[in-house]
Protein backbone atom coordinates (compact mmCIF):
# COMPACT_ATOMS: atom_id res chain seq x y z
CA UNK A 1 0.00 0.00 0.00
CA UNK A 2 1.54 3.53 -0.77
CA UNK A 3 2.16 6.02 1.83
CA UNK A 4 -0.51 8.08 2.73
CA UNK A 5 -0.36 11.89 4.23
CA UNK A 6 -3.28 13.23 5.85
CA UNK A 7 -2.99 17.30 5.36
CA UNK A 8 -5.03 20.11 6.09
CA UNK A 9 -5.99 23.45 4.18
CA UNK A 10 -2.86 24.62 1.82
CA UNK A 11 -3.84 27.92 2.39
CA UNK A 12 -3.25 27.45 6.28
CA UNK A 13 -1.70 24.05 6.93
CA UNK A 14 1.84 25.44 8.10
CA UNK A 15 2.68 21.77 10.16
CA UNK A 16 0.95 19.95 7.03
CA UNK A 17 3.26 21.67 4.51
CA UNK A 18 6.62 20.60 6.37
CA UNK A 19 5.81 16.82 5.41
CA UNK A 20 4.22 18.00 2.03
CA UNK A 21 7.47 19.67 1.78
CA UNK A 22 9.64 17.33 2.00
CA UNK A 23 8.38 14.42 0.73
CA UNK A 24 8.30 15.75 -2.66
CA UNK A 25 12.01 17.23 -1.74
CA UNK A 26 12.77 13.62 -1.60
CA UNK A 27 10.73 12.22 -4.07
CA UNK A 28 8.92 9.68 -1.83
CA UNK A 29 5.50 8.96 -3.50
CA UNK A 30 2.76 9.08 -1.46
CA UNK A 31 -1.38 9.65 -1.28
CA UNK A 32 -2.63 13.07 -0.34
CA UNK A 33 -5.79 12.89 2.18
CA UNK A 34 -7.48 16.40 2.45
CA UNK A 35 -8.76 17.23 6.04
CA UNK A 36 -11.08 20.11 6.02
CA UNK A 37 -9.53 22.32 9.17
CA UNK A 38 -12.63 24.85 9.19
CA UNK A 39 -14.64 21.58 10.09
CA UNK A 40 -12.04 20.31 12.23
CA UNK A 41 -11.42 23.40 13.94
CA UNK A 42 -14.58 25.90 13.48
CA UNK A 43 -17.73 22.87 13.43
CA UNK A 44 -15.27 21.06 16.13
CA UNK A 45 -15.82 17.78 13.76
CA UNK A 46 -13.04 15.82 15.75
CA UNK A 47 -14.63 12.87 14.24
CA UNK A 48 -12.57 13.49 10.91
CA UNK A 49 -9.11 12.63 12.34
CA UNK A 50 -9.47 10.19 15.21
CA UNK A 51 -9.15 7.10 12.91
CA UNK A 52 -5.77 7.91 12.49
CA UNK A 53 -4.96 8.23 16.41
CA UNK A 54 -3.41 11.76 16.22
CA UNK A 55 -3.86 14.37 18.72
CA UNK A 56 -6.79 15.61 16.39
CA UNK A 57 -4.72 17.40 14.21
CA UNK A 58 -3.14 17.20 10.80
CA UNK A 59 -0.78 15.92 9.33
CA UNK A 60 -0.58 12.34 9.88
CA UNK A 61 1.09 9.68 7.68
CA UNK A 62 0.14 6.45 7.04
CA UNK A 63 2.75 3.93 6.71
CA UNK A 64 0.81 0.46 5.21
CA UNK A 65 -1.07 0.88 8.65
CA UNK A 66 1.20 2.12 10.98
CA UNK A 67 0.07 5.51 11.93
CA UNK A 68 2.84 8.54 12.55
CA UNK A 69 1.83 11.69 13.69
CA UNK A 70 3.60 15.17 14.56
CA UNK A 71 5.84 16.68 11.71
CA UNK A 72 9.06 16.43 13.04
CA UNK A 73 8.04 12.87 14.25
CA UNK A 74 7.48 12.20 10.67
CA UNK A 75 10.07 13.55 8.78
CA UNK A 76 12.57 11.58 11.61
CA UNK A 77 10.26 8.36 10.32
CA UNK A 78 10.66 9.10 6.64
CA UNK A 79 14.26 9.71 6.91
CA UNK A 80 15.27 6.42 9.21
CA UNK A 81 12.35 4.47 6.94
CA UNK A 82 12.56 5.91 3.11
CA UNK A 83 16.27 7.91 3.25
CA UNK A 84 18.95 5.64 4.70
CA UNK A 85 18.62 8.08 7.18
CA UNK A 86 19.85 11.56 5.43
CA UNK A 87 16.79 13.27 6.60
CA UNK A 88 19.87 15.17 9.10
CA UNK A 89 23.19 15.65 7.83
CA UNK A 90 25.77 12.84 8.46
CA UNK A 91 28.38 14.81 9.92
CA UNK A 92 28.24 14.54 13.82
CA UNK A 93 28.34 17.96 14.29
CA UNK A 94 26.22 19.21 11.53
CA UNK A 95 23.69 16.78 12.45
CA UNK A 96 23.64 18.01 16.25
CA UNK A 97 22.98 21.35 14.78
CA UNK A 98 20.50 20.51 13.14
CA UNK A 99 18.35 18.16 15.20
CA UNK A 100 18.64 21.19 17.22
CA UNK A 101 17.20 24.01 15.22
CA UNK A 102 14.95 22.02 13.81
CA UNK A 103 13.35 21.17 17.52
CA UNK A 104 13.43 24.67 18.42
CA UNK A 105 11.60 25.75 15.29
CA UNK A 106 8.56 23.17 16.56
CA UNK A 107 8.70 23.91 20.19
CA UNK A 108 8.97 28.06 20.06
CA UNK A 109 8.21 31.08 18.09
CA UNK A 110 4.74 32.06 19.20
CA UNK A 111 4.42 35.01 18.79
CA UNK A 112 5.49 35.27 15.37
CA UNK A 113 3.09 32.05 14.82
CA UNK A 114 -0.02 33.83 16.13
CA UNK A 115 0.50 37.07 14.97
CA UNK A 116 1.77 36.48 10.84
CA UNK A 117 -0.34 32.71 10.83
CA UNK A 118 0.64 31.15 7.44
CA UNK A 119 -2.08 32.44 4.32
CA UNK A 120 -0.85 31.56 0.71
CA UNK A 121 -3.57 33.71 -0.72
CA UNK A 122 -2.78 37.08 0.60
CA UNK A 123 0.12 39.23 0.92
CA UNK A 124 0.33 41.59 3.75
CA UNK A 125 2.06 45.11 4.23
CA UNK A 126 3.51 47.01 7.44
CA UNK A 127 2.50 44.48 9.54
CA UNK A 128 3.81 46.27 12.98
CA UNK A 129 5.53 43.00 14.77
CA UNK A 130 5.28 42.79 19.08
CA UNK A 131 8.48 43.16 20.61
CA UNK A 132 8.32 39.45 21.66
CA UNK A 133 8.14 38.64 17.70
CA UNK A 134 10.91 40.66 17.01
CA UNK A 135 13.00 38.97 19.44
CA UNK A 136 11.86 35.93 17.96
CA UNK A 137 12.60 37.20 14.27
CA UNK A 138 16.36 37.74 15.08
CA UNK A 139 16.67 34.52 16.76
CA UNK A 140 15.16 32.83 13.74
CA UNK A 141 17.36 34.84 11.64
CA UNK A 142 20.57 34.38 14.17
CA UNK A 143 19.59 30.60 13.55
CA UNK A 144 20.07 31.18 9.26
CA UNK A 145 22.77 32.70 10.00
CA UNK A 146 24.79 30.48 11.74
CA UNK A 147 24.17 27.59 9.63
CA UNK A 148 24.78 29.73 6.22
CA UNK A 149 28.23 30.77 7.77
CA UNK A 150 29.11 27.00 8.21
CA UNK A 151 27.31 25.48 5.41
CA UNK A 152 26.61 27.44 2.05
CA UNK A 153 30.04 25.89 0.47
CA UNK A 154 27.83 22.40 0.48
CA UNK A 155 24.87 24.08 -1.10
CA UNK A 156 22.28 26.73 -0.72
CA UNK A 157 20.35 24.86 1.84
CA UNK A 158 20.68 25.54 5.34
CA UNK A 159 23.08 22.36 5.45
CA UNK A 160 24.28 22.85 2.19
CA UNK A 161 22.04 19.37 0.81
CA UNK A 162 18.36 19.79 1.50
CA UNK A 163 17.51 18.58 4.83
CA UNK A 164 14.58 18.23 8.02
CA UNK A 165 15.78 21.55 8.52
CA UNK A 166 14.94 22.95 5.80
CA UNK A 167 11.32 21.15 5.82
CA UNK A 168 11.03 22.46 9.47
CA UNK A 169 11.76 26.31 8.41
CA UNK A 170 9.81 26.41 5.13
CA UNK A 171 6.61 27.68 7.03
CA UNK A 172 8.39 30.38 8.81
CA UNK A 173 9.82 31.31 5.56
CA UNK A 174 6.88 31.63 3.36
CA UNK A 175 5.47 33.67 6.67
CA UNK A 176 8.08 36.22 6.33
CA UNK A 177 7.18 36.29 2.48
CA UNK A 178 3.86 36.49 2.58
CA UNK A 179 3.66 39.49 5.06
CA UNK A 180 6.59 41.54 3.41
CA UNK A 181 8.99 41.09 6.91
CA UNK A 182 12.17 43.00 6.63
CA UNK A 183 15.29 40.70 6.82
CA UNK A 184 19.16 40.84 6.29
CA UNK A 185 20.14 39.87 2.92
CA UNK A 186 21.40 36.54 3.74
CA UNK A 187 17.64 35.66 5.12
CA UNK A 188 16.12 37.01 2.30
CA UNK A 189 17.84 34.68 0.25
CA UNK A 190 17.07 31.86 2.18
CA UNK A 191 13.50 32.78 2.04
CA UNK A 192 13.77 33.36 -1.88
CA UNK A 193 15.39 30.00 -2.06
CA UNK A 194 12.48 28.46 -0.14
CA UNK A 195 9.95 30.38 -2.25
CA UNK A 196 11.06 29.23 -5.59
CA UNK A 197 11.41 25.31 -4.75
CA UNK A 198 9.25 24.09 -7.53
CA UNK A 199 7.31 21.89 -5.04
CA UNK A 200 6.88 24.95 -2.78
CA UNK A 201 5.55 26.88 -5.73
CA UNK A 202 2.87 23.92 -6.40
CA UNK A 203 1.72 24.15 -2.66
CA UNK A 204 1.39 27.93 -2.63
CA UNK A 205 -0.63 27.64 -6.21
CA UNK A 206 -2.81 25.03 -4.86
CA UNK A 207 -3.68 26.58 -1.83
CA UNK A 208 -4.52 29.90 -3.45
CA UNK A 209 -7.53 27.77 -5.28
CA UNK A 210 -9.05 26.46 -1.95
CA UNK A 211 -12.20 28.26 -1.40
CA UNK A 212 -12.52 27.68 2.53
CA UNK A 213 -11.83 30.45 4.92
CA UNK A 214 -10.89 30.11 8.42
CA UNK A 215 -11.34 33.27 10.52
CA UNK A 216 -8.64 31.98 13.12
CA UNK A 217 -5.88 32.13 10.36
CA UNK A 218 -7.03 35.11 9.39
CA UNK A 219 -5.34 38.68 10.69
CA UNK A 220 -7.06 41.69 11.10
CA UNK A 221 -6.62 44.08 8.79
CA UNK A 222 -6.36 47.17 10.91
CA UNK A 223 -4.48 50.07 11.24
CA UNK A 224 -1.67 50.89 8.07
CA UNK A 225 -2.06 47.29 7.01
CA UNK A 226 -2.60 46.83 3.60
CA UNK A 227 -3.39 43.66 2.01
CA UNK A 228 -3.48 42.25 -1.67
CA UNK A 229 -4.25 39.13 -3.42
CA UNK A 230 -1.55 36.76 -3.60
CA UNK A 231 -1.29 35.18 -6.89
CA UNK A 232 1.26 32.92 -8.42
N1 LIG B 1 2.58 19.39 16.74
C1 LIG B 1 1.79 19.15 15.64
C2 LIG B 1 0.90 20.33 15.44
C3 LIG B 1 -0.07 20.12 14.33
C4 LIG B 1 -1.13 21.17 14.24
O1 LIG B 1 -1.33 22.03 15.13
N2 LIG B 1 -1.88 21.13 13.13
C5 LIG B 1 -2.98 22.05 12.91
C6 LIG B 1 -3.08 22.42 11.42
S1 LIG B 1 -1.72 23.32 10.80
C7 LIG B 1 -4.27 21.34 13.21
O2 LIG B 1 -4.45 20.19 12.87
N3 LIG B 1 -5.20 22.01 13.87
C8 LIG B 1 -6.47 21.45 14.18
C9 LIG B 1 -6.96 21.87 15.54
O3 LIG B 1 -6.22 22.61 16.21
O4 LIG B 1 -8.03 21.42 15.91
C10 LIG B 1 2.67 18.85 14.40
O5 LIG B 1 3.79 19.33 14.33
O6 LIG B 1 2.25 18.09 13.52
Amino acid sequence: MALQLIIGNKKYSSWSLRAWVFMQQNQIEFDEVHISLKAVIEQQDKTLLREYLSDDKVPVLVDNGNKIWDSLAILEYLSENYLNNSGYPANKEAKALARSISCEMHSSFMAIRSEIPMNCAKKFNKIVLSAQAQVELARVQQLWQLCRDKYSQDGPWLFGAYSIADAMFAPIALRFYGYNISLSTNSENYVNQVINQPCIEKWIKQGQLEQEIIQEDEIDVVGNIKVEIWKS
